[in-house]
């Protein structure tokens, strides 16, 4: 599933021309640096991701590594481009 995510990210950063900082940016919706459940279901709606929610919550779930409740950039960033 994860590498599923990456192929949704990285079409969305080709078509628009914009950088996974730029997408994270986007999903982050009060500019807190981190994402919660709320704004990553929405931004994977966003760039049409094609996931469904239980997919999109099982995702947040293993993104969100330290289980603090929401996503840091550097957790978004690491998943995306070193799990592989
Ligand atoms: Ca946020």
């Amino acid at each position: 599933m994860y590498s599923d995510l990456k192929i949704a990210v990285e079409k969305y950063e080709r078509t628009k021309g914009k950088t996974l900082y730029d997408v994270f940016e986007m999903f982050d919706k009060d500019h807190s640096l981190s994402l919660d459940l709320k704004e990553f279901i929405n931004g994977m709606e966003q760039i049409e991701s094609g996931f469904s929610i239980e997919d999109l919550e099982f995702l947040f779930m293993s993104l969100d590594v330290d289980k603090s409740g929401t996503i840091r950039y550097s957790e978004f960033f690491d998943t995306i481009q070193h799990h592989f």
